[in-house]
């Protein structure tokens, strides 16, 4: 086991990991930007590093900051979080090279999945159902409308190095392809400086289901379930659930073994998630995610394990602790996420926390580095809590969801919490009935 661990991140999942390195009895270092001088992780951390100024790509994505950070320290391995450099292959590597390890994948398998092609390639040979398109790169608009015709309209046009939204475009028909092919080409390269793009049958109302996975990178792997990721915002995530509401268990056991089979076949190490569209019944891969996620807590609720825990073990070399049959669904958990933005406009609203009452009681986990007289600086995503909740039933759930964002205060700044108050009362979303376009079709449909 390691005996030191440096967190390669800020907020919430700096403390995420601080504690569970804690529980493991591994020694933890800090790092943060002058921007984080006063900030929570730096003071529970055993020690703590200063990496540079507030822009990210100065301190929390700067890599010779970090490494000399674990040189200085004697870190022997490093946990990255979500977001800065989690999916970063090069810095993987690079502090292999340095015989430090990284807390992840391999690099090989950061770089894979980082490709959407050859993501959705390697996803086919292992047997997980994709969506309908083009085997890889499309070359010219003729290609384009060969294949469209083929697959029928609509498609989507989407780029080999995105994710999060970027360089995507709809066409309807041969006219729009034309137009569509640029501007995903235009903005693919101005966001990833790849022009590249690939085709997709174009799904109209799915959902984002994910399947959450861990393997050892000994040829075993796990899967723990599905989330609901469906109600979003620009590509944000705002609401999450565990296990995916309406989906039936025996659904969730066969699309999850799938995942888990491709993953023992590729030797995956530590967790990841698989990444679905849904609808009518299906289920289509769109790219996969190598690290730990966000909403990670509603599995841990559901399932009642430990993920980063199970990563750092892995990560150590140890063999997967899980036996898929010792993997059981408990109950249901929905997260929200607590931003530091108007609830309305949604633009950020840094400051000083003034006043802060987390929730509490029976089924409440908050995940949050913020306290009283807190100053959140500007520089960094507004994620400031999660909120998670967990029910026998989803309905409890959701009860219990109410009572604990009627608790919830914090003052000073601007929450999204006014905003799940709305939600929570929509039929709807009591319903579970809600696909990928529902939250900002109610956002549009109900400006104040
Ligand atoms: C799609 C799609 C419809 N059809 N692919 C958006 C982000 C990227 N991860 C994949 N995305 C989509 N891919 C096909 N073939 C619709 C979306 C999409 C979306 C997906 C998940 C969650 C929210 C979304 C919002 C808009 C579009």
């Amino acid at each position: 086991m390691f005996s030191k661990v440096l967190i390669a991140n800020r907020g919430e999942i700096a403390l995420r990991i601080l504690r569970a390195c804690k529980e493991l009895g591994i020694q933890t270092v800090a790092i943060y930007s002058t921007a984080d001088r006063n900030a929570m992780h730096v003071r529970l951390a055993d020690e703590s590093v200063c990496i540079g100024p507030p822009p990210a790509k100065d301190s929390y994505l700067n890599i010779p900051s970090i490494l000399a950070a674990c040189e200085i320290t004697g870190a022997d391995a490093v946990h990255p979080g979500y977001g800065f450099l989690s999916e970063n292959a090069r810095f993987a590597r690079i502090l292999t090279e340095h015989k430090i390890t990284f807390i992840g994948p391999s690099s090989h398998h950061i770089e894979i999945m980082g490709d959407k092609i050859t993501a959705k390639k390697t996803a086919v040979e292992l047997g997980i159902p994709v969506v309908p398109g083009s085997d890889g790169e499309i070359k010219t608009a003729d290609e384009a409308k060969a294949l469209a015709a083929e697959i029928g309209y609509p498609v989507i046009v989407k780029a080999t190095a995105g994710g999060g939204g970027r360089g995507m475009k709809v066409a309807h028909n041969d006219l729009e392809m034309s137009t569509a092919l640029g501007t995903a080409r235009t903005e693919a390269k101005a966001a990833f400086g790849n022009d590249s793009v690939y085709i997709e049958k174009y799904l109209g109302k799915p959902r984002h289901i994910e399947v959450q996975v861990m393997g050892d990178g000994q040829g075993n792997a796990v899967h723990l379930g599905t989330r609901d990721c469906s109600l979003q915002r620009r590509h944000q995530k705002v609401w999450e659930e565990a296990t995916a509401p309406t989906i039936a268990p025996d659904e969730t056991a066969r699309i999850g073994e799938i995942c888990a089979a491709a993953m023992r076949k590729l030797k995956y190490s530590g967790a990841g998630t698989v990444e679905f569209l849904y609808e009518n019944g299906e289920f289509y891969f769109i790219e996969m995610n190598t690290r730990l996620q966000v909403e990670h807590p509603v599995t841990e609720r559901v399932t009642n394990i430990d993920l980063v825990y199970e990563q750092i073990r892995v990560a150590a070399g140890e063999p997967l602790s899980l036996k898929q049959d010792e993997i059981v669904f408990m109950g249901h958990a929905i997260e929200v996420r607590i931003n530091a933005e108007d609830p309305q406009t949604f633009a950020p609203s840094p400051g000083k926390i003034t006043y802060y009452h987390p929730a509490g009681g029976v089924g409440v986990r908050i995940d949050s580095a913020i306290y009283q007289g807190y100053v959140i600086p500007p520089n960094y995503d507004s994620l400031i809590g999660k909120l998670i909740v967990h029910g026998r039933t989803r309905a409890e759930c959701l009860q219990r969801l109410k009572r604990a964002i009627d608790e919830f205060v914090v003052d000073g700044v601007k929450t999204t919490l006014p905003l799940f108050q709305r939600l929570i009362r929509e039929p709807d979303i009591i319903a579970g009935n809600y696909d990928i376009h529902w939250l900002e079709k109610y956002l549009a449909a109900n400006k104040v």
